[in-house]
């Protein structure tokens, strides 16, 4: 590695960071609860994409270790779906208070890990706790219709019980708050969680499951109901796609592996949450209010390093402001402060791995094959030594361009006009992901079309605000090949429940449904 030219800051901190959060330079990546153990041999190193130094050493599971956690698992199910889900609920409200305490260590592993810089690790640590507080709520909610039946002196209900242990694949670009959403929505329907987190950020999973297992231990819980497996995809994650004993899946991350997990999941008949790909657009109108455009625009395509799902790729911009729009757009992007995460000044830390960085350089390859033109950034950049800084970048290209027709994982945003509206919706919706949307516009217009069935075909369609950044209390998913699955707020829960429709007769004849007779 090339010389270190500045110190980090989470160099610095790591040690406070690291006592704070009951972590340590070896640890091992299974637990269900009491102490962390691991069989494999087989040892993960997580670094800081910041630096390239190495965080810790993590021995993997194994498929034995794997085998333990799910009998832990599945006997607390059988403890904690007894349980009444307000008294669910107020477990997880005591998680929401622990998060609480300890927001400011966990967003700052997150910064240090994964990279995002400060005020975006304790935003997603904030998600956290936002989903905890929901899940409170719910737990004394959770409910079904009373239904009207045919048949006189009947009553027709439905009811919602608890489905079992939810399988939780997260992705390294959120590497706690999508842990949360699943596994407090879990909780509360009585359901217990096995998570498998990415291998590249194992460190933020460890601190969580350290933190709720104190909340856990103290109510006297059996252990299980929060359970961890850090290891290999092609050891743990086979193990728990394939595993009868998981009724649902819920996976984040790219839509080569949710093909992979939905196919698998669904051969054996489970139930699946997939969210993958995105390839996010803001449509900016004539009519729009360019200062406010021009702020979400920024945060869609640079915060996060452009590394959320949500993360704005695509300008579709009104050709009489374009030339504007962009002119400003690229002053912005001038400005951006590169460096490390946790340094307060920083508006843009790195991307999570070198591998993350050769794919930012072949699209902005592929794009230049394609007809594209680099409006700005394009550069690598390497202000601590490791090649995982990119620079924000621009590019003006045709939506049809097979590279826009991708989602990559960058800050790589493609700019292109329109002239109609009709046009701008058509080019919005012709790729193959639908996860979120936006349009910039004052005309009602414009708004309700982006919003309506002939609209924008995403799963998150948003007027005069970005594509990112949604709040948790709205249900989280996309069509197409983002998956269909729903997280999160509003109904999602229902999904980690087992519906059961009632019919009671408390009247004593018996009637047959359908007018059928049927006596000897
Ligand atoms: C993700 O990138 O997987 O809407 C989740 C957002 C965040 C969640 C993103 N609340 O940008």
């Amino acid at each position: 590695m090339a010389a270190k030219k500045k110190q980090s800051k989470g160099t610095n901190e790591k040690n406070r960071i690291f006592r704070a959060l009951g972590l340590k330079a070896r640890l091992k990546g299974a637990n269900c609860g009491g102490e962390w153990f691991a069989g494999s041999g087989d040892h993960l190193e997580t670094f800081s994409p910041t630096t390239g130094e190495s965080l810790a050493r993590i021995e993997q599971a194994s498929a034995a270790d794997y085998a333990k956690v799910m009998k832990q698992a599945k006997k607390a199910f059988i403890a904690w779906r007894a349980l009444p889900a307000p008294k669910r609920g107020e477990i997880v409200r005591q998680v929401g208070l622990a998060l609480r305490e300890k927001k400011d260590m966990l967003g700052a592993l997150v910064s240090l890990e994964m990279g995002k810089i400060r005020t975006e690790g304790l935003g997603e640590v904030q998600e956290m706790i936002d989903i905890c507080d929901f899940a409170v709520g719910l737990s004394r909610t959770l409910s079904g219709p009373t239904l009207q039946s045919e048949r006189p002196k009947h009553r027709m209900m439905e009811q919602w019980h608890p489905l079992g242990v939810v399988g939780v694949i997260s992705a390294f670009n959120f590497p706690v708050a999508v842990w949360a959403w699943n596994t407090a929505l879990a909780w509360v329907c009585g359901d217990v969680a096995l998570w498998k987190p990415s291998s590249k950020t194992p460190l933020c999973a460890i601190a969580c499951q350290n933190i709720v297992n104190e909340v856990f231990r103290a109510n006297g819980l059996p252990e299980g109901i929060s359970c961890v497996t850090i290891g290999r995809g092609s050891t743990v994650g086979e193990l728990l796609i394939n595993d009868h004993d998981i009724p649902l899946i819920s996976a984040t991350g790219s839509t080569r592996m949710g093909q992979r997990i939905g196919g698998v999941v669904g051969a054996r008949l489970g139930r699946s949450i997939l969210e993958l790909g995105g390839n996010n657009a803001i449509i900016i109108s004539d009519k729009a209010d360019l200062t406010g455009a021009l702020a979400s625009a920024f945060f869609g395509a640079v915060g996060t390093a452009g590394q959320r799902c949500t993360s704005t790729r695509r300008l579709i911009i009104q050709e009489k402001v374009y030339d504007t729009f962009v002119k400003k757009l690229i002053a912005n992007y001038k400005r951006v402060q590169i460096g490390d995460p946790l340094d307060p000044g920083t508006l843009m830390g790195p991307l999570i791995d070198e591998g993350a960085v050769a794919d930012y350089e072949k699209a902005i390859a592929a794009a230049k094959k394609q007809g594209g033109k680099v409006l700005y950034g394009g550069k690598v950049l390497k202000p601590f030594g490791a090649a995982t800084f990119v620079q924000p970048t621009i590019i003006a290209i045709e939506n049809k361009a097979e590279i826009v027709q991708n989602e990559t994982f960058a800050p790589v945003l493609y700019v292109m006009k329109y002239k109609t509206f009709d046009q701008a919706l058509k080019m919005h919706n012709d790729v193959p992901q639908g996860l979120s949307s936006a349009v910039y516009t004052d005309s009602m217009a414009e708004s309700e079309a982006f919003t309506s069935y002939l609209g924008s075909d995403c799963g998150l369609a948003n007027v005069n605000i970005g594509t990112s950044g949604a709040e948790i209390g709205g249900a989280f998913g996309g069509e197409k090949e983002t998956g269909g699955g729903r997280e999160s707020g509003s109904d999602s829960w229902k999904a980690y429940m087992r519906r059961q429709t009632n019919t009671i007769n408390w009247g004593g004849e018996v009637h047959l449904a359908q007018g059928v007779e049927f006596k000897a």
